[in-house]
């Protein structure tokens, strides 16, 4: 036994060095170098062994805090069927009330839906999570256009939801002309003519911003002159403002109770789509451009189960659903192909670029921000 299995040895090792000596001669063919399947391992190192990465379990629940009608419910369900998570959602009307909610110590939320400028104030107070990208790999149907915006550069914390801009809708059988200055809310002459018959956004930046407009300053302005100008013209403006209001402003156009409202340029529409009397207009002066976001606070329990919801609301199908039902603007480029003509072709929707050269972002003002809070309780506070 012994001695067969050395005499095979013995057989090999003539082979070997047959066959090394014929490759040293020249001889034979010649062979390319063996590239290593695996790295090489020293004898005393253990063999590598696969890493196993577990995926994190899915939440039961998700907790949304969401602007109101900003999303097809229909999503939501969809989402449980096929993920077995189900949504929750609560609504706020203002960036200014889910801030003040978040800074509370508002702990149930997973995902949040901030205005541009309110996340940059949200970063720089440590209440947003950086997201795991490799979680939304979707994240290429964003349009370079929105995929690097300067209050979160590198969407390290949010991804862009819907933008849009804030203009003035109306009811096109009490114009003869569209409204399309700022002046038919501010202009005493005008404004009276439509005394108890317009709203105005209930929000501080949008509300201001709208009145600095108007009066050819920046919405962004810390200059308190210009601040006091806007105060004193808002002032005089209640008389004739029906309601300050963000959530039912395009509800009261349709059911005749105003011919005005300043508003979100998506609510107008819809609204349009049911009432062919109801349009929007971007005031000539300029006005607010913005982008809303998807984001998860750093409380959220469910950082994994928030990613995997954000990647679904980016898949192509489910980015024009949303657009198809909000009537806003989508930053998903890969949903084009699936958002209805009429929204994709309009211009006062995807305004053209001429317009959206004299469009301004909202902007943290920093330290201006409680002068800002402080005109704006005093408008609230004053008569009538
Ligand atoms: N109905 C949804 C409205 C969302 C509007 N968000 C825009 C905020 C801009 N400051």
């Amino acid at each position: 036994m012994t001695r067969r299995v050395w005499n095979r040895g013995a057989v090999l090792l003539s082979l070997i060095l047959a066959l090394v000596l014929m490759a040293a001669c020249g001889g034979g063919q010649a062979q390319p170098t063996p590239v290593p399947e695996k790295p090489e391992t020293k004898a005393t190192e253990a063999p590598p062994t696969e890493v196993q990465v577990e995926e994190p379990q899915l939440a039961k629940e998700l907790h949304i805090y969401n602007w109101s009608d900003y999303i097809d419910p229909q999503i939501y369900e969809d989402f449980e069927k096929e993920y077995g998570v189900r949504i929750v959602e609560d609504t706020f009307a203002s960036n200014e009330e889910l801030l003040a909610k978040l800074q509370a110590g508002a702990t149930g939320y997973d995902i949040i839906v901030p205005s541009d400028y309110m996340v940059e104030i949200m970063i720089n107070e440590g209440l947003l999570a950086e997201l795991d990208h490799k979680n939304i790999p979707n994240l290429v149907n964003i349009d370079p256009m929105f995929a690097d915006p300067p209050y979160d550069p590198g969407m390290r914390h949010c991804v862009p939801y819907q933008w849009g801009t804030t203009g003035i809708g109306y009811n096109t059988e009490v114009f003869d002309e569209p409204p399309d200055s700022w002046a038919y809310l501010f202009d005493p002459e005008l404004a009276s003519q439509y005394a108890g018959k317009f709203t105005m956004l209930n929000d501080v930046r949008e509300t201001l911003g709208a009145a600095l407009k108007y009066l050819g300053y920046s919405l962004n302005t810390t200059n308190e002159k210009e601040l006091m100008e806007a105060r004193d013209l808002l002032i005089q403006q209640k008389q004739w403002v029906y309601a300050y209001d963000s959530e039912q402003f395009e509800d009261l156009l349709v059911a005749d109770e105003t011919v005005m409202a300043h508003g979100w340029s998506g609510d107008i529409f819809t609204a349009a789509a049911e009432d062919e009397r109801i349009w929007y207009v971007i005031p000539k002066e300029g006005a607010v451009i913005w982008a809303d976001n998807l984001c998860i606070p750093a409380s959220s329990a469910n950082k994994y189960t928030a990613e995997v919801f954000i990647n679904y609301l980016l898949e192509p199908e489910v980015g024009a659903k949303i657009t198809n039902y909000t009537w806003f603007a989508s930053p998903n480029v890969a949903a084009a192909e699936f958002i209805n003509p009429e929204i994709l072709n309009e211009p006062a929707i995807y305004p053209p670029p001429e317009v959206i050269e004299k469009l301004e972002w909202i902007k943290d003002v920093g330290e201006a921000t409680p002068l800002y809070e402080r005109i704006w309780t005093e408008i609230k506070a004053a008569g009538p």
